[in-house]
């Protein structure tokens, strides 16, 4: 038998072969994708969700510092910093009281982090918004405080506190909302309780967190409280003179 003869039989084989072998071939690498993805998708998961949760940790450490250093800059100066509006981190004071619209009962901007000696942007790069009630900014009568114990803050957060002095927050991982480190304002949330976190008026919500692209709630909201804020004045000796009668 020669070896065009033999090569004549075993072809079919050998192409009956192959398919087979292509066929498992695929349901293989299919098997392999699906196991694959399955590992991923159960590994990448929670790990997105680990990274998540490590940012948010972080930027609530951030958060708790800036509450410090706001009332650390309350006992020296006697009120509360302006919000940074013009971007260069320092704060923007125009007479007595802050630079902005003079018409509305609060300032607003973002922390002035050069000011207070604290991290400039949140975990995921964008500021700290800040907005502050108007007495509490007074510096007429510095280093003693311009508001007594009777000031009142104008600032409103549902579920959490009313007439507080100030509140400061992350727009959380969507950013939505935020000015970002680079100075360029991002989009507006989608969700009615984000919304009212950016849309410059004295009303804020703190909602538990929730991660739904549409309706999620991924701000962190921290205030002032005025009890803290002036037992801490009380305790360094701050309160002017007329207002310690107040105190018993
Ligand atoms: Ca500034
Ligand atoms: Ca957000
Ligand atoms: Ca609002």
């Amino acid at each position: 038998m020669d070896a065009h003869h033999r090569s004549g039989r075993l072809l079919p084989l050998r192409r009956h072969q192959l398919s087979v072998a292509a066929g498992f071939t695929l349901i293989e690498m299919t098997m392999v994708m699906l196991i694959l993805s399955l590992l991923l998708g159960g590994v990448l998961l929670p790990l997105s969700t680990q990274w998540e949760n490590s940012q948010r940790r972080e930027t609530k450490e951030q958060l708790e510092r800036l509450h410090e250093a706001l009332l650390g800059f309350a006992l020296v100066h006697g009120h509360l910093p302006c919000p940074d509006i013009d971007r260069d981190g320092r704060e923007d004071r125009q007479g007595a009281g802050c630079a902005g619209n003079p018409t509305a009962s609060l300032w607003q901007g973002t922390i002035p982090w050069l000011t207070l000696g604290v991290g400039e942007e949140d975990a995921w790069h964008n500021r700290f918004t800040y907005a502050v009630s108007k007495p509490f900014t007074d510096d007429s009568k510095a280093p003693w405080p311009a508001f007594t114990l009777a000031s009142t803050g104008t600032i409103q957060v549902v579920n959490g506190i009313d007439h507080t002095p100030a509140v400061f927050l992350s727009h959380g991982a969507n950013g939505l909302g935020a000015l970002s480190a680079l100075g360029v304002t991002n989009p507006p949330p989608r969700s009615p309780s984000e919304q009212e976190n950016s849309n410059g008026d004295a009303r804020f919500v703190h909602a538990p967190y929730h991660t739904d692209r549409e309706q999620g709630f991924d701000d962190q909201l921290f205030w002032i409280s005025p009890n803290i804020l002036f037992n801490r004045l009380l305790l360094a000796g701050r309160l002017p003179p007329e207002n310690r009668a107040e105190v018993k």
